[in-house]
């Protein structure tokens, strides 16, 4: 497991050890059972040993230790959950995480720049790091996601959060995290739900900066606005509902060729940039 670096994923760490120590226990105590019966039980004679059955205890043990068992798993399971799922305290930093084939773009929805639109970063797929789009993010800060896609369902993993989230089209998604103090460096981020040709590439990097670090970062995105490669907006491409069936197959088909003409922009715009840097 990496090192976690929120306090969500310090949670998710001692709830994952903690039922490792629980299958182990559970785990010595049959396999114990079972080589002292194997032992004490083996054939010593042609005679036939006491037949039993019916045994009332052993019968009612059998039932209450694996509903004990699975109670114990499901409450810790449960409490952690609702604390990896809170999203009350106030946030210091509000992220909009746009997951799309098959890059990444995460927009600060309340920080404008000088043209009045938000400071945005996004990527093309490519495994070179230079080209991947950078979540720069401040340490010691809660900090709110909200996940969105515009075509298929994507999911945006950090491991080092030990978390993943799903980006489902028409069905925004959030969770926060606190980023600990102290944990200032590059992890890995990924796209966790096989979404198709380039899925494999669908990467971003990390940035956890100081708090100072992060505000300078944010005060020279604002100032000079970043053109952006070609990304599907979630708004215009979600699919309106409608009743119909032929309208939808239509609508559906309609959503393929669309995606087509994002991907091919992608390329173009890949292309565009791989120009410029000669
Ligand atoms: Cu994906």
């Amino acid at each position: 497991m990496p090192e976690p670096i929120t306090e969500q994923a310090e949670r998710v760490l001692t709830l994952w050890q903690g039922s490792w120590v629980a299958a182990f226990a559970v785990g010595i105590l049959v396999w114990g059972l079972i080589i002292w019966s194997v032992i004490a039980h083996r054939k010593r004679s042609e005679q036939l040993p006491p037949q039993v059955r019916y045994n009332m205890p052993i019968e009612a043990l059998y039932t209450v230790l694996p509903v004990i068992v699975v109670s114990v798993l499901f409450y810790f399971t449960a409490r952690d959950q609702t604390y990896l799922m809170e999203t009350d305290e106030p946030a210091d930093v509000y992220v909009d995480v746009n997951a799309f084939q098959w890059s990444w773009q995460f927009t600060y929805e309340e920080e404008l720049d000088v043209n009045g639109n938000p400071v945005s970063v996004a990527g093309v797929p490519s495994t070179s790091k230079d080209e991947l789009p950078v979540l720069v993010l401040p340490s010691d800060s809660v900090v709110h996601f909200d996940l969105d896609a515009p075509d298929v369902i994507h999911s945006f993993w950090i491991p080092a959060f030990a978390f993943k989230m799903d980006a489902i089209p028409g069905h925004p998604n959030e969770f926060q995290v606190k980023i600990k103090p102290g944990v200032e460096g590059d992890y890995e981020g990924r796209c966790a739900e096989l979404c198709g040709y380039d899925h494999s590439r669908m990467l971003f990097t990390l940035r956890v900066v100081t708090p100072e670090e992060y505000q300078a970062w944010i005060e020279e995105q604002k100032a000079n606005p970043q053109e952006l490669p070609a990304v599907p907006d979630v708004q215009e491409e979600a699919p309106a509902p409608d009743p119909g069936l032929d309208t939808a197959t239509q609508e559906s088909a309609d959503q393929d060729s669309s995606d087509t003409a994002a991907t091919a922009e992608d390329d173009a715009a890949a292309t565009a940039e791989e120009e410029d840097d000669q």
